[in-house]
């Protein structure tokens, strides 16, 4: 049978296995339809049922959350822990609260994350998990008592050798105390390494929060090297206002790009002047208060509530808000108005159809796995400081970053052209990432 007929059954399989879990099959079907000719290279990856077994989830734990509430309420919530595949190293990937979490987004990211932390290059597996927890309105106790009530179960499962977690949406720095706080005094161990995305004043690692940002940066750079173009003086817009889409401002603007636009999920703030950074930090990430709050402050700027983002024009677009932000009228619209480069800090923003447009426009598109890796493999660094309980210099551990998002671009971009596909970073990013795993699992056996 040639890869492609394979890969058809082993998708229908996936969809007839786990009903209802649109994000996931969105996730599998875009990996599998770029495996057909590494199946026609490699048979024993066909022989050994590599894809099969990468498409079922090792473990997957779901769990009641109990807390309450400041008038006493109790409330429930479902945990989920997705440990996808650890071939390649223990678990690692984010945690999500957000209302919308259920075990297919849960799967769809631990999908991602398994061939994403593969292209880091660091010994780290794939997982995700989450709570249909929503954060938004919550106050600082409840939000202690929420990731308390989370650790208390979570605890067994995880551990600095089996399963690494870290943040993700509506999970930063101050979660990651209350988890690790309540991780520490269950277990009776200051175990360093359990979880990343730590305050750097006890054991986290510099750049962590900075990393995902900045990488998206660093890989968005690398695409428009590959054609000759450079950052300076583009202008750009950045969706979403939250850990990733304000680092990615940071450093497009560090790099001398102009950025004009962010969002929330309520709206859009328009500032031809540029983004004010301090300003946009202050509010988000100590006052954590709406993105129209900007307007009424920074003169100039407009918000346009349910307003549409990518309708902005701009040379650059670098989606890091959440998944299916960007379809095919978005991305139309981007191309119509002269975007060249698209790179993706959140996970799997452009819907099928958008990412369709932006490969049939020859524009450079980097998909999230490739170019928002920077953030898991600086967790992977921090892990790597906590193991020789070091801590490193911010501009070390920046350049590491900086290396590995250059790595990630080049290995991406020859092996897409090795498979005839050149500029092609989806398949680059698929078919590396996959060989790695599917390389330790032949060696492994059958487990
Ligand atoms: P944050 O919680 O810090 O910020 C999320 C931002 O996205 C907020 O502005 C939020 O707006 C917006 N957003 C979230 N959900 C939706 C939605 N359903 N519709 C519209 N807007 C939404 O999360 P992060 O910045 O950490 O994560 C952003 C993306 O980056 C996610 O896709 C995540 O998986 C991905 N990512 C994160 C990494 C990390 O290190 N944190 C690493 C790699 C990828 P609002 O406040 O209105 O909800
Ligand atoms: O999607 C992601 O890569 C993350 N949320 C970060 C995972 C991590 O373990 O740092």
């Amino acid at each position: 049978m040639k890869g492609v007929e394979r890969i058809e059954e082993i998708y229908r399989e996936v969809i007839r296995r786990n009903p209802g879990e649109a994000e996931f099959h969105q996730a599998v079907k875009e990996v599998l339809e770029t495996l057909g000719p590494v199946l026609d290279k490699h048979p024993e990856y066909a022989e050994h049922k590599i894809i099969e077994r990468i498409c079922e989830p090792e473990r997957q734990l779901i769990f009641r959350v109990p807390w309450q509430d400041d008038r006493g309420e109790v409330q429930i919530a479902r945990g989920f822990r997705v440990g996808f595949n650890s071939a390649l190293g223990p678990y690692k990937g984010g945690i999500r609260f957000h209302p919308s979490v259920y075990l297919g987004i849960v799967k769809f990211l631990g999908f991602e994350q398994i061939f994403k932390n593969a292209l880091t290059g660091l010994p780290i597996g794939g997982a995700k998990g989450g709570a249909d927890f929503d954060p938004k309105g919550r106050s600082d106790g409840e939000i202690m008592r929420f990731c308390q009530s989370f650790m208390t179960t979570l605890y067994h499962y995880i551990g600095e050798f089996t399963d690494v977690p870290a943040g993700d949406i509506g999970v930063g720095a101050r979660e990651i105390g209350y988890l690790f706080g309540q991780y520490k005094r269950i277990t009776n161990r200051y175990e360093s390494g359990v979880l990343t995305g730590k305050n750097p004043s006890w054991g986290g690692a510099l750049v962590r929060r900075e990393a995902t940002g900045f990488g998206t940066v660093y890989f968005t750079q690398e695409m428009l090297l590959a054609r000759g173009e450079g950052l300076e003086g583009k202008t750009c817009v950045v969706s979403g206002s939250g850990n990733v889409a304000i680092y990615a401002i940071e450093k497009l603007q560090q790099l001398g790009a102009r950025v004009v636009g962010c969002s929330d999920s309520n709206g859009v703030i328009y500032d031809e002047g540029g983004i004010d950074l301090p300003l946009l930090k202050q509010l988000k990430e100590v006052e954590r208060c709406r993105i129209s709050r900007y307007s009424e402050i920074r003169s100039g700027s407009r918000y346009i509530e349910r307003g549409r983002l990518w309708d902005i024009p701009c040379q650059v677009a670098l989606p890091c808000a959440t998944q299916n932000e960007l379809d095919e009228t978005a991305a139309r619209k981007l191309v119509a108005n002269g975007c060249i480069a698209v790179g993706e800090g959140a996970n799997m923003p452009t819907t099928p159809g958008g990412v369709r447009v932006f490969q049939s426009a020859g524009i450079a598109y980097g998909p999230g796995k490739a170019a928002n890796a920077g953030g898991v493999a600086t967790s992977a660094l921090e892990m790597q400081q906590n193991a020789s309980r070091d801590a490193w210099t911010f501009e070390h551990t920046e350049k590491r970053l900086h290396e590995i998002m250059q790595n990630i671009h080049r290995d991406c971009f020859e092996t897409a052209r090795e498979f005839n596909s050149p500029g092609n970073y989806v398949i680059g990013a698929n078919i590396v990432g996959f060989k790695r795993v599917a390389e330790a699992m032949l060696a492994f056996g059958v487990i």
